[in-house]
């Protein structure tokens, strides 16, 4: 059996960015990645309009300045192959791949109590041995796959956003039927009625959305952020989601009407995602929350033409931000177009497919393409997927049965030497993914340090600092908006899936200073044994 210090999966950001850090600390580091090719969601998600909600400059690695002044974004918002394409040019800059085992998906992973390892096993029977065992497998990388009756009949293609072919998909000419108006519906809906002889979009919950503001790059902003690259860095590292501006301090409900309209409308046309921050206590107070959802909803109504149609787009049971919110680039005037069709399947449900299209309570819908853009069993779906065994032969599927519980979002007691990278428990889906990913792993290598250091051969978080963690990450979410609405920050995409709230909403930097403090304290929460105790020799 072929022995590591870390196996690592998973080959997408946090993937690469681990397998870099750790080997630099001088640990025999293998990978496994069940695609052919590294990008992890990126290289998954090639839908038509797919690009990142996070700006470029932002949604790329700080770890190295170097690569930071060499690499030239060409948008504000990069599309998915140019975010591969910066992925493979890491990789190749790095020299990654050649510990990279591609088509190599992780099956099983039992800790070895005796010999103080991960013993990990692969689809076509492989098998190694790891001191440590770090998953990153992503957040919304296992797809939802609805069963709608009579699907098997359909004569046409289906597809999944999450899951695109890695071939030229033709949906010209054709007509075009998109089930799921998240982000990545709401990203392909204009690309595709752009070239679609028609595109009908199967709405179940209309969603908040701000326009990407999209834009080349230009050498002038190229060379002012790269000239003090570290100052917004350090922006991002320090703000609430991880993005890179100071967010604004003062309460939406604190300033005149005329100043929240002028401040509304500056985010609107230059911060996408951003909007969010455009008072602080947009997330926290239903009241300010209300004056954000209320300027959205007249941008709404200001690009669809027909008002039937901008009734039935406009969200109005949920507060703005409370479920994930879009970032798009025409996808509402889309529905200005003749060839454009929504089918409000709330009002009117599918009923079943058949051979050439869906119908509804209300009509057939014909078709030759349906595209599920139905989203992921999300946070655990991929966490979830192999069997992974801690102490006892306890899994972590047994575990988590009512939801996922980590100390810090970062480990689980019973699961001695595993790390969760922006797993369930940490900012994750509710930061810039790349920054909170670089947070924990640069956190996991002084950990990782400080063991080789000491001699340490296990950590393994306690069940009262893993119960307390949870506890606190209820506390903070019962101060927002999140919990106001069923969404899949609290496990509600998937059927029986447990009604938790996943993510940390104490923000970026707050949560880093708990990792910091909890280091500075020599690791509370945290038991270790030495390597001569942890390996008990057979
Ligand atoms: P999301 O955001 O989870 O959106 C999924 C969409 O699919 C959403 O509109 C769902 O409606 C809809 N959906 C799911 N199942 C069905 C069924 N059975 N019938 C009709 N409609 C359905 O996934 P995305 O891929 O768009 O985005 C994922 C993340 O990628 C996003 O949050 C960003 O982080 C980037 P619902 O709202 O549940 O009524």
């Amino acid at each position: 059996m072929e022995k590591f210090d870390v196996i690592v999966i998973g080959a997408g950001f946090a993937g690469l960015r681990a397998l870099h850090t750790l080997r630099g600390l001088g640990k025999r580091v293998l990978v496994l990645e069940a695609n052919p090719d590294v990008g992890g969601v990126w290289y998954k998600n090639g839908y038509p309009g797919a690009r990142c909600d996070v700006e470029s400059f932002d949604y790329s690695y700080r770890f190295s300045p170097e690569l930071e002044q060499e690499w030239r974004w060409t948008e504000r918002y990069a599309t998915q192959p140019e975010i591969l394409r910066y992925m493979r040019h890491v990789v190749e800059r790095f020299d990654l791949r050649r510990h990279i085992r591609f088509d190599t998906r992780m099956t099983r992973a039992a800790y070895s109590e005796m010999q103080a390892s991960w013993h990990v096993e692969g689809s076509a029977g492989e098998q190694w041995q790891s001191q440590f065992l770090l998953l990153c497998v992503g957040q919304l990388s296992t797809t939802k796959q609805p069963q709608f009756p009579g699907q098997e009949k359909f004569e046409g293609e289906i597809l999944h956003s999450g899951d695109w072919p890695q071939r030229k998909v033709e949906y010209s000419g054709k007509r075009v039927g998109i089930i799921g108006t998240g982000s990545s519906g709401m990203q392909m809906t204009p690309v595709i009625a752009a070239h679609a002889a028609h595109l009908t979009v199967f709405q179940r919950t209309a969603n908040y959305s701000v326009p990407a503001a999209n834009a080349p790059v230009t050498d002038e902003e190229d060379s002012r952020v790269k000239a003090d690259y570290r100052t917004r860095r350090r922006q991002a590292a320090d703000s609430p989601s991880g993005l890179g501006f100071v967010p604004n301090r003062k309460s939406a409900l604190e300033v005149t009407p005329e100043e929240r309209e002028a401040t509304y409308e500056a985010a609107w046309n230059r911060l996408g995602f951003g909007f969010a921050l455009a008072y602080y206590d947009l997330l926290l107070s239903k009241p300010a929350n209300d004056t954000a959802a209320e300027f959205i909803r007249r941008k709404i109504a200001a690009a669809v033409h027909d008002p039937v149609l901008r009734e039935k787009l406009t969200p109005r049971d949920f507060p703005y931000g409370a479920r994930r919110p879009s970032v798009d680039s025409g996808y509402f005037q889309a529905f200005n177009r003749v060839n454009v069709e929504l089918a409000d399947v709330r009002e009117s449900p599918i009923v079943e497919f058949t051979a050439h299209g869906i119908r509804t309570t209300q009509k057939h819908h014909d078709l030759d393409m349906v595209i599920f853009a139905t989203g992921f069993d999300a946070f655990t779906g991929s966490l979830l997927k192999p069997d992974i065994i801690g102490r006892d032969g306890v899994s972590l599927r047994e575990k988590w049965s009512a939801g996922p519980v980590t100390q810090l979002g970062v480990a689980v007691a019973g699961f001695p030497n595993l790390f969760i990278v922006v797993g369930p428990g940490s900012p994750s889906l509710l930061s810039n993914v790349l920054v909170s990913t670089e947070e924990q792993l640069d956190w996991l290598a002084t950990l990782v340090d400080h063991m080789a250091k000491h001699d340490l051969g296990e950590f393994e978080a306690t069940p009262e600092s893993e119960r307390a963690w949870v506890q606190h990450v209820n506390e903070r979410a019962q101060e927002t908006l999140y919990l106001s609405t069923p969404s899949y920050y609290n496990g509600n995409e998937i059927p029986g899936k447990p009604q938790v709230f996943m993510p940390y909403s104490g923000g970026v930097r707050g949560y880093r200073r708990i990792l910091e403090r909890c280091a500075a304290d020599g690791y509370a929460g945290f038991i270790f044994r030495s390597s001569l105790s942890a390996a008990t020799p057979v």
